[in-house]
């Protein structure tokens, strides 16, 4: 026991880490890492999974608060660690960065931006029961955490050791935890959130049937898709029109490293990337993107030479014209993974460019290789002519709206209202929906730093319309002179000439309609503009609570009765329908200064939802769109397209 001791004290101190900096482990104790914690979890049971051990993992929210995970793998092993002298489940939830030391000749990649594995989860809980199936026996073992003789509560302390506690049939793991209110204060899994990772994570690894069952609010969830990102690429690009109806999808692996591709064209205009690394979003995409983007390139560019779509004479097409209107998944499993960028989503392996290039080159060219693909081909190379037409209009349209640009750079003398300092890290530019509004706001700003575009007329919806189209919409050249950084592939963030760009539209359907038309123009040509946290949606009161001596401005429905309770006796409310309602004092008070208004700041957090929505909700497929509108809108509160773009 003596023996014991000195070691349990390492291992507490490890964990003890965690719950002094939760952050340093799990990013934040917010929503994310509440849910982060969780996510170890099911981890282990995909890693469990993905080794060919089981294929199904049930995810309970139970009444109580906690949360069970159980898959059907081998279980957790049981027997001492040769030398930590420790079942292997007390090693997984009691040591730092356990994953994979333990046993581990199949113990491939492991997920997990953090990668810490579920000691952090056990850390950070108030109880974490662990039950294993495994060699006929039911296994139990018991953590929780408690206050120690030092006065602190630690985390991860054996409850129970590890004891048979019956007869099994089955094999698996079991573990339930409820995390600690301490950490997290009062907090709840959402299941809508954890069904929609879920069916992600099911989307990336076929074999996986994944449940999801909510005991509190009654919801269940179920996912398998057998055809993996084959199918993902599938229901991205749903309301679309293809060019052909199989996706092309292509996988390879080396030692040590896999890939897996799905292709889908689409007669759109736009490209449309989501890539993985062991089942993380590489939202910023990097080494791996770059290196599938370059093997398309080169096997179409081979494979029209060989077939006379290009002549001798005749240079290559360029990569993007092989990717207009592409929805490509790309999904990579690989050791030792490097973050990089600004929010450390973009995959900086040189190594994972080369293999995946290798890897693609040959599947990609052995599918092409087959005679009755040769409709696909061709479907691909006439679109890859069309593209190369539009980019050389396009380049037409740009030198254009260069031309243009001193023409447009007039007319904005006369729309925009630019504030007079040139102070960048200030300057905010309001993009405003109507010329009364828009009015109002240029009389009420603080002309210091605030700059004031009205809108007169809805511009034009970027989604299905080609780069030369979108360039020759009036309102969208506008807004494009007013930023100076470029669109598309020209976009250069360090030309930005505000560090805010607020979207300022009424609260009605028609304001909602402005507001996503903005921001589906820079989802598609600005994206990171959006990702590097420029992009904010303004909130105007809807109310105006009042009565002599008493005046409260209040932003939601819900807001209304307590406000209308603390004016009391007498009060009046005043609706407002519109900006343009409201004089330029009471824009800017409410709206506008920075000291008393609120705004939502647009963020993407999953990038494969947000494509799906501006996809339903901006393209062509009016039912899909009727239905996601009947299901999700609400123009009471911040509706759910905004949401979905809500940072937190
Ligand atoms: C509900 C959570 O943790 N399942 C799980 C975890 C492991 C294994 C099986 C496993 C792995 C190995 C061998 C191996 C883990 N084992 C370890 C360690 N579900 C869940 N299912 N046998 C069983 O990696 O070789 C870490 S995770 F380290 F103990 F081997």
């Amino acid at each position: 026991m003596a023996e014991y001791k000195s070691k349990d004290i390492v291992v507490l101190e490890g964990l003890d880490a965690v719950r002094l900096r939760p952050g340093m482990y799990i990013g934040t104790t917010g929503a994310k890492g509440f849910h982060h914690i969780l996510w170890e979890i099911v981890d282990n049971a995909i890693d469990e999974i993905s080794s060919g051990y089981g294929d199904t993992i049930n995810i309970t929210l139970n009444q109580d608060g906690s949360a069970t995970v159980e898959d059907n793998g081998r279980g957790i092993p049981v027997d001492k660690h040769p030398t930590m002298k420790k079942s292997g489940v007390e090693v997984v939830y009691t040591t730092l960065h356990a994953g994979g030391k333990f046993n581990s000749s199949n113990y491939k990649f492991s997920g997990g931006l953090h990668g810490v594995g579920a000691s952090v989860t056990n850390a950070l809980s108030s109880w974490c029961d662990v039950t294993v199936f495994r060699d006929g026996k039911e296994h139990n073992m018991r953590f929780v955490s408690k206050e120690g003789a030092d006065g602190k509560v630690h985390g991860g302390i054996v409850e129970k050791p590890l004891e048979v506690v019956g007869a099994a049939k089955k094999t698996g793991t079991k573990v339930s935890f409820l995390p600690d209110e301490l950490i997290f204060g009062k907090q709840s899994f959402s299941f809508e959130a954890i069904s929609k990772r879920a069916r992600e994570l099911a989307f990336l690894n076929k074999n996986l049937k994944i449940n999801v069952i909510d005991k509190i609010g009654g919801g269940q969830a179920f996912f398998h898709y057998e055809g993996g990102i084959a199918d993902f690429a599938e229901y991205l690009v749903e309301g679309k029109n293809r060019l052909f109806s199989k996706p092309i999808f292509i996988e390879g692996e080396d030692e040590d490293f896999r890939m897996e591709m799905a292709l889908i064209y689409t007669d759109g205009y736009t490209e449309s990337c989501f890539s993985y690394v062991n089942n993380i979003p590489t939202t910023e995409g990097g080494t791996h993107e770059t290196g599938a983007k370059s093997a398309i390139t080169k096997v179409f560019n081979d494979y029209a030479r060989a077939n006379g779509v290009l002549k001798e004479k005749d240079p290559n097409f360029l990569g993007e014209d092989f990717r207009e209107g592409v929805t490509m998944v790309l999904s990579v499993k690989m050791n030792n993974v490097q973050f990089e960028g600004q929010t450390k989503t973009k995959l900086g392996n040189p190594e994972a460019r080369v293999k995946v290039e290798a890897l693609a080159i040959k599947a990609l060219g052995e599918f092409l290789s087959s005679k009755k693909v040769a409709p696909v081909a061709e479907a691909i190379l006439n679109k890859a002519k069309a593209a190369l037409k539009t980019r050389e209009a396009a380049k037409r349209a740009k030198e254009l709206s260069r031309a243009k640009n001193s023409a447009d750079n007039f007319n904005l003398v006369g729309k925009l209202a630019a504030s007079s300092s040139r102070n960048r890290e200030k300057a905010e530019l309001f993009i405003v929906e109507g010329d009364s509004a828009g009015g109002s706001a240029k009389q009420g700003r603080d002309r210091s730093f605030q700059a004031i575009l009205p809108l007169r007329g809805k511009p034009l919806n970027a989604e299905k319309k080609r780069i030369d189209q979108v360039l020759g919409n009036e309102e969208i050249r506008t807004i494009i002179s007013a930023l100076e950084t470029g669109i598309g592939e020209d976009f250069d963030l360090s030309s930005l000439r505000y560090n805010k760009v607020i979207i300022l539209s009424d609260a009605d359907q028609d304001g909602a309609h402005i507001r996503a038309i903005l921001l589906t123009f820079f989802f598609r040509y600005m994206r990171e503009l959006i990702n590097d946290g420029h992009v904010f949606i303004g909130l105007p009161p809807l109310y105006k609570v009042f009565k002599k001596g008493f005046e409260e401005y209040v932003y939601s429905d819900a807001e209304l009765p307590a406000a209308v309770a603390r004016c009391g006796k007498g009060y009046m409310i005043q609706r407002y329908k519109g900006l343009g309602e409201m004089n330029p004092d009471q824009l800017f008070e409410t709206t506008m200064d920075p000291e008393k208004r609120s705004l939502i700041q647009v963020t993407i957090e999953d990038a494969a939802e947000a494509e799906k929505m501006v996809v339903t909700l901006m393209g062509d497929d009016i039912d899909a769109r009727k239905e996601y509108i009947s299901k999700h809108a609400n123009f009471d509160r911040v509706d759910e397209f905004m949401n979905e773009y809500k940072g937190g």
